[in-house]
């Protein structure tokens, strides 16, 4: 009986899930989270972000995500588990965020205090006091700038699996070095946030793993390798303040001393991080072709697992890494949770009051059109936040709850055609796949069989199950995915919400009105170039 731990540094909060596994059977044995808003005030953020004037800005703060990771396994560690059993610890994190680090980090993480918290010891580490997350989109010229640089976007996006994104660390790191360029020059390691976690716990610099390294616009997709043509193009000396890239199931170390002694957990093996797409994906047990994925997080993300790479033509979606070794086809939307809350809040709702709402609007919605872009959208790509709407009073409730679900749905199926993936089957996660109104939304929409799991966050547990395969392979046992993701990661039978044929037929047809609608919405705003002049 062997437990393995998966954690989820996420945008707004951190979780933990332990997985007992005894022979053929794995169960859930444990499973909490932190809010950083509420555990951390004195950061403060706000839904796991500092503030900023700037709306195309968004930082974070790497310290809190440190405390955070001592507070969660402070938790385990009182949770009454035998932690005897712990064997490995993975994790997952937001993507694209990076961490900059001078010299002194490598020694600061192998002789950490015990009887101190993370955070202070690491303040001095630090060659960048915040973090740019995955909602900064501050970096259009940037990514120009680096497009140019390498060929042009075809050429990026056929290397790297994705054109030049502003949230991607590439762009990032770039506009670090032209606003900084001492604090770049005092940069020693520059790390994702799941590689910086994973160093946390293994007390030494660890390496990034292709699942993550593939949303940086510098790694050449088809070796695994930091591609040198983006290196160059995006900052100078940059490949010698990576991180190497190891695959997913790479042993990185045992938890630190540090940790041993601070929670008294055991030597537990480290296995490199990943992204929580990238997690997410075996969390829903995607880990063949032909399935796919959505997840209702902060951020809104459809997925299906690739065998070869087929990179976007349309230039609207990346391929990643999969923790399985294979690919994964990926579309993100930015206002997914964030702007359901914001139209719950708006009209005063609890959330069983939204699906009532939901419930009692028409399918269709009478022609009510809400573009829900409260903060700048990844896609389509609109730098300029502001929502707009279509023959929908701003006093009507109901209204706006089913238009954001319908234009949500609606966006994902329209965005995420390049993929090419079958959507018979959607496996439904995150938060928001508990209310089966917005599922039926989905279903409909896609004309899919939609599924739920007992398990929501799948990133998390996607995690505790990358750290049994890379367990079970260090031990020479080795184990098919299949058997990793068998009774955990399984959508529940009863939980099937079948599409209505006509309502089917209607979304079909209104997937083109709402493409023009968004066409219009973006017409109506700045253009890109004239924000950063
Ligand atoms: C994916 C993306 C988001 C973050 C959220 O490309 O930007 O889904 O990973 O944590």
């Amino acid at each position: 009986m062997s437990l393995f731990l998966g954690l989820d540094s996420s945008t707004q909060g951190v979780t933990a899930i332990v997985l007992d596994v005894d022979g053929d059977r794995t169960r859930v044995a444990y499973e909490s989270s932190f809010d950083f808003d509420e555990a951390f005030p004195g950061y403060g953020t706000v839904h796991g972000v500092l503030p900023k004037s700037d709306p195309t800005v968004a930082v974070s703060s790497p310290l809190l995500w440190a405390d955070a990771l001592d507070a969660i396994l402070g938790a385990i560690a009182r949770s009454g588990l035998d932690l005897t059993r712990l064997e490995a610890i993975s994790g997952s994190a937001q993507q694209h965020g990076s961490v900059y680090l001078n010299a002194s980090a490598a020694s600061m993480f192998a002789r950490m205090d015990p009887r101190r918290a993370p955070a202070a010891q690491l303040a001095g580490c630090l060659s960048r006091p915040v973090a740019p997350i995955w909602m900064d989109s501050s970096t259009a010229i940037e990514c120009a700038e680096i497009a140019d640089a390498v060929g042009g976007s075809a050429v990026l996006a056929e290397h790297t699996g994705s054109r030049a994104f502003e949230r991607f660390t590439g762009p990032q790191v770039r506009k670090f070095f032209k606003q900084d360029p001492a604090g770049y020059a005092a940069t020693d390691r520059i790390h994702l946030v799941s590689s910086f976690l994973a160093s946390l716990l293994a007390g030494r610099h660890v390496a990034i793993d292709p699942g993550d390294a593939s949303g940086m616009n510098l790694m050449d997709l088809a070796s695994a390798t930091w591609w040198r043509r983006a290196l160059d193009a995006t900052a100078p000396s940059l490949a010698s303040k990576l991180p190497d890239i190891a695959p997913s199931w790479t042993i990185a170390g045992t938890l630190s001393s540090y940790w041993q002694q601070r929670h008294g957990l055991p030597a537990a093996r480290v296995v490199l991080w990943s992204g929580d797409n990238p997690c997410s994906l075996i969390g829903t047990g995607l880990v063949r072709e032909g399935l796919a994925a959505i997840s209702l997080g902060t951020s809104d993300t459809i997925f299906g697992l690739m065998r070869e790479p087929r990179v976007d033509a349309t230039a609207t979606g990346h391929v990643f890494g999969a923790p399985t070794g294979d690919y994964m086809g990926l579309t993100c939307f930015t206002n997914g949770s964030l702007a359901r809350e914001r139209i719950r809040d708006m009209f005063g709702l609890t959330w069983p009051q939204f699906s009532e709402a939901l419930a009692a609007t028409p399918p269709g919605n009478d022609g009510r059109v809400l573009v829900p872009w409260f903060d700048p959208e990844i896609t389509p790509p609109v730098l300029v936040p502001g929502p707009c709407r279509y023959d929908l009073a701003l006093d009507d409730g109901p209204g706006h709850v089913r238009a954001v679900v319908e234009a949500q749905m609606l966006s994902m199926a329209l965005h995420s055609q390049w993929m090419a993936v079958n959507f018979d089957v959607i496996h439904a996660t995150g938060g928001a796949a508990a209310n089966r109104e917005i599922l039926q939304v989905m279903a409909d929409v896609f004309g899919a069989d939609v599924y739920q799991f007992a398990v929501s966050n799948s990133a998390c547990l996607g995690a505790a199950l990358r750290a049994r395969h890379a367990h079970a392979l260090a031990s020479e046992r080795g184990i098919a995915w299949t058997d990793v993701v068998r009774d955990v990661a399984e959508p529940i039978a009863a939980s099937r919400l079948q599409p209505d044929r006509s309502r089917h037929t209607m979304y079909r047809d209104f997937m083109q009105v709402y493409a023009r609608f968004e066409a219009d919405a973006i017409r109506r705003r700045p253009a890109v170039t004239t924000l950063n002049a």
